[in-house]
């Protein structure tokens, strides 16, 4: 993996930044040094608090004050930074610097996010993830603030606030959080059956993302490239994770939200720390102008794809992530995205979803951040120079010099002067029609993509979608509002709306409608790029463990590039079969097995004697193998598999009487499978 820093942004961080300094000393937020930050100024030992104490006044009065109004979407999310570069310029299409120039390596700062739940909410919950992304380039900020799924709820932002409304938790109660299995939801979305495709996608694994790293990211719309002579060209958006697209089970997403709220979180920190930078490709999909009307949706209805096997998808750019942000705070919650920070050569649609969007991204800031000049926030600010006549306002830090602040003046030698060149230009799209509050008959094939949607997905992918819904409508209490839904799934298709209706106690819907037949093989995550790169492996120890096992795993599981973490019952060393000690990773009663994505037993009498009495190890084995992870076993290892009930081979089971090279390759090969869903998995108790 080659390393990158991301040091234009980072650079021009340097004076932003306040150091921790051992020579510092406490002061006043005036600077005037304070001696005792413990003890208020009173009349007397045991008298009354005074007026006087003004460090006390600033200290509570600025804690008072601490906190911001959290995004009234995507309030929960972690961010980074990084660099972009392009490696297939696309200078036929686009003038936009940043994607054009190879030499050019662009710093970015990229911010994920679930959407529904609160700023202190579990990652893991089952919700659509954002995937924002802010390019400083040299030609101004470019955001594209896209999502983990391609397609979205609705199609016109109108309807936005009255989606959000019913997806957030309900008003009289404020239940649930972070969660979609919910009356208002649905009532919503069986009455609104433009949502049917997207709600596809939130009922499909791509809702349980693995990792921030095993993601797509899609800018949904379709925008337009301009180039140098004024062609436009419209594009799709797409972020491709080098580790392919990964998911969690619904049960473990569950635990996990218990058990590390800040599971996602955490795993894209470590990460970056650890040098295992994520990594995305930049793909397009390309489609000339004269291609507007050749599909069968319209390319401005942001519910629909361009399927991949009828538009490719180009690889174009490469993503990274290196650089972890200083404060929270200072950068992830107050970094401000906005469609309409556009650059040359990129510019928008007149899809009325993204119309609406280039309304509220502003606005929004304005309220959250606290007035007009939150461009000039660190995270915020361009690297390109920024000059105009714009003035005062809250938290205005500039010191804007000279007499003249508008234009035309003569006053400041007329400057900033108008820009000659390199300056944005609107695409000249040729636009007219009556004043009218109507959507296109093309926009009116709410199905099609949802029943190919589901034709592209695998035996597993389609059992957990139905598993979804019959959870989510279960959780439902109006019966009317279960029955709508299912009603609308007979749209998508017969047996999916017949399953469902068995698992949430309605009537199957009698007619039964035809299903197209036609599917997007690209679609289904049965088909993504399987490594073992960064999963993370659980060795299960106790005393009398074999030090030769654990060696020859650790070095092949670290070998293949997966992470290696000896467990046992407490905290320190064990003692191994040699009379050596290990050194113990984490402590079991501290991790689950949710935290892992495979686990290992290795020989030694002592240690598997001792692991097959322990609950915790028993129960981290069953569930391990409940979530179709790789379980392997080595020697007397064994024996714990025929303690949880799990002895029979093959299926990501791996299993030697040494650790041979026979058997090491196996176990590589079954973590790289990510799970193995060809298991009974309902069946195990755990
Ligand atoms: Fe939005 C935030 C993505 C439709 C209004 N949106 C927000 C974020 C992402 C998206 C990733 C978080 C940015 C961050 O990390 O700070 N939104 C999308 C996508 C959409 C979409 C992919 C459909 C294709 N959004 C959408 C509509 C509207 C909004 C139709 C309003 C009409 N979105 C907002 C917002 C937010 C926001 C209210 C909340 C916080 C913020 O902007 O900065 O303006």
């Amino acid at each position: 993996m080659t390393h990158h820093t991301s040091d234009d942004k980072n650079h021009a961080l340097t004076d932003d930044r306040v150091k921790a300094d051992e020579r510092a000393r406490l002061t006043t937020d005036q600077g005037t040094r304070v001696s005792d930050t413990d003890n208020s100024l009173r009349a007397g030992e045991r008298g009354p608090t005074l007026m006087d104490d003004f460090h006390m006044r600033e200290k509570i009065t600025h804690f008072d004050h601490e906190r911001i109004p959290e995004r009234v979407v995507h309030a929960r999310g972690a961010g980074a930074y990084g660099k972009f570069q392009v490696t297939s310029p696309l200078t036929e299409f686009t003038t936009a610097e940043f994607l054009t120039d190879p030499k050019v390596e662009t710093s970015v700062f990229v911010r994920f996010s679930t959407v529904a739940g609160s700023r202190g909410s579990a990652d893991t919950v089952r919700d659509v993830r954002g995937f924002a992304v802010k390019f400083y380039t040299r030609q101004g900020n470019f955001d594209l603030v896209g999502n983990n799924m391609p397609v979205f709820f609705i199609q016109d932002g109108i309807k936005f606030p009255d989606f959000v409304h019913a997806v957030k938790p309900e008003p009289n109660n404020e239940i649930p959080q972070a969660s979609s299995a919910h009356d208002t939801l649905w009532d919503f979305v069986g009455l609104q059956p433009e949502t049917t495709h997207m709600m596809m996608w939130m009922m499909s694994d791509r809702a349980l993302p693995r990792s921030y790293r095993m993601m797509q990211g899609f800018g949904v719309h379709t925008f337009r490239l301009v180039n140098a002579e004024g062609k436009s060209t419209f594009v799709k958006f797409h972020w491709i994770p080098r580790l392919g697209t990964h998911s969690l089970v619904w049960d473990e997403t569950q635990k996990i939200a218990g058990m590390d709220p800040d599971f996602n979180r955490r795993d894209l920190w470590e990460s970056i720390e650890s040098g295992d930078f994520p990594e995305w490709d930049l793909g397009v999909q390309l489609v000339p102008e004269v291609d507007e009307h050749a599909f069968d949706f319209d390319l401005l209805d942001p519910t629909k794809i361009i399927p991949e096997e009828i538009v490719p998808v180009r690889l174009v750019g490469r993503l990274v992530l290196d650089r972890n942000p200083d404060n929270f705070f200072a950068e992830t919650e107050q970094v401000a995205f906005h469609l309409g920070n556009l650059v040359p050569g990129v510019d928008v649609t007149d899809d009325p979803l993204l119309q609406a969007r280039l309304f509220s991204y502003l606005d929004t800031q304005l309220i959250r951040l606290g007035g007009p000049n939150f461009p000039q926030l660190p995270v915020n600010r361009p690297l390109a120079e920024v000059r105009n006549h714009q003035r005062d306002g809250y938290h205005q830090s500039a010191l804007h010099q000279g007499q003249a602040a508008y234009h035309p003046n003569s006053l400041s030698g007329g400057c900033p002067a108008i820009a000659e060149q390199g300056a944005y230009v609107h695409y000249p799209e040729h636009v007219a029609g009556p004043k009218i509050r109507k959507r296109a008959e093309s926009f009116a094939d709410h199905y099609s993509q949802a029943t190919l949607f589901w034709n592209s997905m695998s035996a597993w992918e389609k059992e957990h979608i139905v598993a979804a819904f019959r959870f989510e409508l279960g959780k439902v209490t109006h019966l009317h509002v279960r029955e709508r839904v299912v009603a609308n799934l007979n749209n998508v298709d017969h047996d999916l709306a017949v399953e469902v209706a068995q698992g949430v106690g309605v009537a199957p819907p009698e007619e039964k409608t035809l299903n197209h037949g036609r599917s997007s093989p690209a679609l289904s995550q049965s088909r993504q790029p399987q490594s073992p790169d960064t999963r993370k492996v659980a060795v299960l120890a106790s005393e009398g463990v074999d030090a030769a096992d654990v060696l020859a795993l650790s070095g092949a599981i670290t070998g293949a590039g997966a992470i290696c973490e000896l467990l046992a019952p407490h905290d320190g060393t064990v003692v191994t079969t040699e009379e050596g000690r290990l050194p113990v990773t984490k402590a079991l009663p501290t991790v689950a097995s949710v935290f892992y994505d495979a686990v290992v037993v290795p020989g030694g009498e002592g240690s598997a004697h001792l692991l097959a009495k322990d609950g915790k190890a028993l129960h981290f084995l069953a569930e391990a193998f409940k979530h179709g992870k790789t379980v392997a076993a080595v020697g007397a290892g064994r024996q714990l598999l025929q303690a949880a009930h799990l002895d029979g081979d093959g299926g990501g089971v791996v299993t030697g009487v040494e650790t041979s090279a026979e058997f090491l390759d196996q176990l590589v090969a079954a973590l790289g499978l990510h799970r193995h869903w060809n298991r009974e998995l309902n069946s195990v108790p755990a």
